[in-house]
């Protein structure tokens, strides 16, 4: 699995008060922390409580931030074309990995960071949403995703750095979505030869639940069942890792020996 941590981001109240104060040191204490937990990438998100005209510079200040301390993936995480141009910029110097986390599937949307994608040497993150809104049942999100798949052929992306997202929402809202997510992602990796990466925003299904952890790691474990080989999550949730490390040791992606809880974790 390619773990994204998904700690720094502004919605978050210490890393928010972080950015506010322009302090590097919680955001570069949380990248290292995420990094040593076993993540793959990082996600970058400046949050909401930033200003809209002030994001591109302060997305570029957190990404700096944060490549003072790693060389490992960035996954730049706004909406805005501007912003995320200057994310990814700064992330990409020196030639290290960067993802544009992302795009909808309208079709300017997805030409536009198409080519950011290509001019950056970028992953991509093409979510199930386009200018109808969220897609709701498999066929849409599928839709979607070809289109995504499309688009990135045509900008010279390889299917090897596109990540198609069928979005999670919170299940106390909807209980149908999950399983239609679920569907969605076996669906998913069969729509080309090689097949696209499947990435979820995880913790978006236990927003305003109870049982967080648990509702998340069992999602995950479901969801790796079916495809999943990429997942934005809080990879400080021992419980979560430990149910993921399992679920790849059975679905024999790893090999079984008594000590394979350690053995990822030395890795
Ligand atoms: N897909 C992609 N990117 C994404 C998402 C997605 N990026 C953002 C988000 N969804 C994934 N990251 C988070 C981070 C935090 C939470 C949910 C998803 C979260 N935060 C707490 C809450 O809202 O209850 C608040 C923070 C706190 O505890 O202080 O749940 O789907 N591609």
């Amino acid at each position: 699995m390619f773990v994204i941590g998904e700690r720094i981001n502004g919605m978050f109240t210490d890393i928010g008060n972080a950015i506010a104060a322009r302090d590097k040191k919680p955001v570069q204490a949380m990248a290292e922390k995420q990094l040593t937990a076993g993540a793959s990438a990082l996600d970058i998100n400046v949050g909401t409580r930033v200003p809209k005209a002030d994001r591109p510079a302060v997305m570029k200040w957190l990404v700096e931030a944060v490549r003072e301390v790693t060389d490992k993936c960035l996954s730049i995480d706004n909406p805005g074309l501007e912003t995320m141009r200057q994310g990814v910029a700064e992330a990409a110097k020196g030639g290290l990995p960067v993802i544009i986390n992302s795009t909808i599937g309208q079709q300017d949307q997805l030409e536009a960071f198409m080519a950011l994608a290509k001019e950056f040497d970028a992953g991509i993150i093409g979510l199930s949403i386009d200018e109808k809104g969220v897609a709701a049942s498999t066929d849409a999100k599928v839709e979607i995703g070809m289109r995504t798949i499309a688009a990135a052929m045509e900008a010279g992306v390889p299917v090897e750095n596109v990540y198609l997202d069928p979005i999670v929402l919170p299940v106390n809202v909807n209980q149908t979505a999950p399983g239609i997510v679920i569907e969605t992602i076996s669906q998913l990796k069969m729509l080309s030869d090689p097949a696209p990466h499947v990435v979820v925003g995880l913790s978006n299904l236990s927003q305003g639940a109870l049982e967080r952890r648990l509702i998340n790691r069992t999602f995950l474990v479901m969801a790796i069942a079916a495809g999943l080989d990429a997942s934005i999550h809080d990879p400080l949730d021992d419980e979560m890792t430990d149910a993921m490390i399992t679920a790849e040791l059975l679905l024999n992606k790893t090999i079984y020996s008594d000590s394979f809880l350690k053995a990822y974790r030395q890795k």
